[in-house]
């Protein structure tokens, strides 16, 4: 339901025949999403977004329990906006790379945890041998065989295919073998050229990135989409970016979420030209993606790039997805996060609570394991993880 006030609030601010297309169902046409994006009036595009998010969802506000691995920071890359990634002559002071041991045991110290989903994305290392990749998941699987691997990004698959001499199908197909359920959605930043040119101008293009996760979508994988938003990019470059993800989810329907990244500008070579974007610009991304992603069943507020609060707000802004326990986070911290490393899974469920919404675990696939739903709250008090809320405590 939209109020008469946002009814009016749309109207004056000239939103009134985008409104009656998403009241009918209609697509939203790129000129329809920058239009929102520029729209002053927040809270009646909120309200439009979250009519569209409550007619797929209701209430139901998905996050799961997972784990990050970075095995290693070292990478060639480099992306301007990057504060964790580590080369040449900071390698030796700053760096880490794992070894196999270590990164398996790291991975499985989490054992009495209640995880169910490994989120591993590393940097592009100069000399680790592909071997290492493949058995990296192929340990890990046969150690702990019903945790869910999602695995490296785009970026990582481009990188293996050319320095190992590969197709990426062969990448992908030898990576599933060895244990890979689903892909990660980063390093997709903004597409438009002129911007990676300036951002990331020796990492994977826009056009391999989508032709990565078209060919995992053919093997049958699923996978996510980012996009890092809130330094050089304009507002029409957000909607070129949304637009060939939209094309490509028309095409084969594999991504499963979209991820909207708010840029943190510490420690690294642009942040100082470019604050972090405002939760008011967060917002309104957000409820615009869920707009115009007509086709993507779900949009994520990471809560480590946008904190606990905005992301809990967020989910009156068309989001249903707030990632989940994130034990334990490097990449935001390197940038300035001064958000927890991880939260506990009651932390969790009394955010999405207080939002007035219902708590639902997913695995790495979105099928709900449970709805924590308010009728059991008030009885029994929600599933308190203790092992997971000492450790969130921890780092
Ligand atoms: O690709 C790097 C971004 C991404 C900064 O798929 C930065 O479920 C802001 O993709 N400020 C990696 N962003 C993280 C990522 C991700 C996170 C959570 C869930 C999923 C998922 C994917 O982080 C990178 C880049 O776009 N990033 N540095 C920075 N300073």
């Amino acid at each position: 339901m939209i109020s008469t006030l946002a009814h009016r609030a749309l109207e004056r601010d000239g939103l009134g025949p985008i409104r009656d297309k998403v009241l009918a169902g209609e697509r939203l046409s790129d000129a329809d999403a920058l239009r929102l994006l520029e729209a002053t009036d927040l809270a009646a595009v909120g309200a439009l977004a979250n009519h569209v998010r409550e007619a797929r969802h209701g209430d139901l506000t998905f996050y799961n329990r997972n784990v990050h691995l970075n095995p290693t920071n070292v990478c060639v890359a480099t992306c301007k906006f990057c504060s964790f990634a580590r080369k040449d002559d900071q390698v030796a002071s700053e760096g880490y790379t794992m070894s196999l041991d270590d990164a398996v045991a790291k991975v499985l110290a989490r054992r009495g945890l209640g995880i169910t989903e490994v989120h591993i994305v590393s940097g592009l290392h100069p000399e680790l041998p592909w071997d290492y990749y493949p058995e990296l998941l192929r340990r890990i699987r046969a150690a702990w065989p019903e945790l869910a691997i999602k695995a490296f990004t785009a970026i990582e698959i481009h990188f293996f295919a050319e320095k190992f001499g590969k197709s990426y199908e062969q990448v992908l197909r030898e990576l599933h073998a060895a244990g890979m359920d689903t892909m990660p959605g980063g390093g997709a930043e903004i597409f438009a050229k002129r911007v990676r040119r300036k951002i990331c101008d020796d990492k994977a293009t826009a056009e391999q990135w989508l032709e990565i996760h078209r060919t995992a979508h053919r093997l049958g994988l699923k996978t996510n989409a980012t996009m890092l938003y809130g330094h050089i990019e304009r507002l029409d470059e957000r909607v070129d970016h949304m637009r060939l993800l939209r094309e490509l989810q028309d095409e084969t329907g594999g991504f499963q979420v979209f991820i909207p990244l708010a840029f943190h500008p510490e420690h690294n070579m642009i942040g100082k030209a470019f604050p972090k974007p405002t939760g008011y610009d967060a917002l309104r991304t957000l409820a615009v993606a869920r707009l115009y992603l007509d086709n993507f069943d779900h949009v994520k507020a990471y809560w480590v790039s946008l904190g606990e609060r905005l992301a809990q707000t967020s989910l009156a802004f068309g989001v249903d997805d707030v990632d989940g326990t994130v034990l334990e986070e490097r990449i935001y911290h390197m940038a300035g996060s001064t958000v927890p490393q991880a939260l506990s899974e009651r932390t969790l469920h009394d955010l999405i609570r207080a939002a007035g919404r219902v708590p639902a675990e997913r695995d790495s696939l979105y099928r709900v394991l449970k709805v924590h739903d308010g009728a059991g709250a008030a009885a029994t008090p929600a599933p308190v993880d203790p092992p997971l809320a000492a450790a969130a405590r921890r780092v």
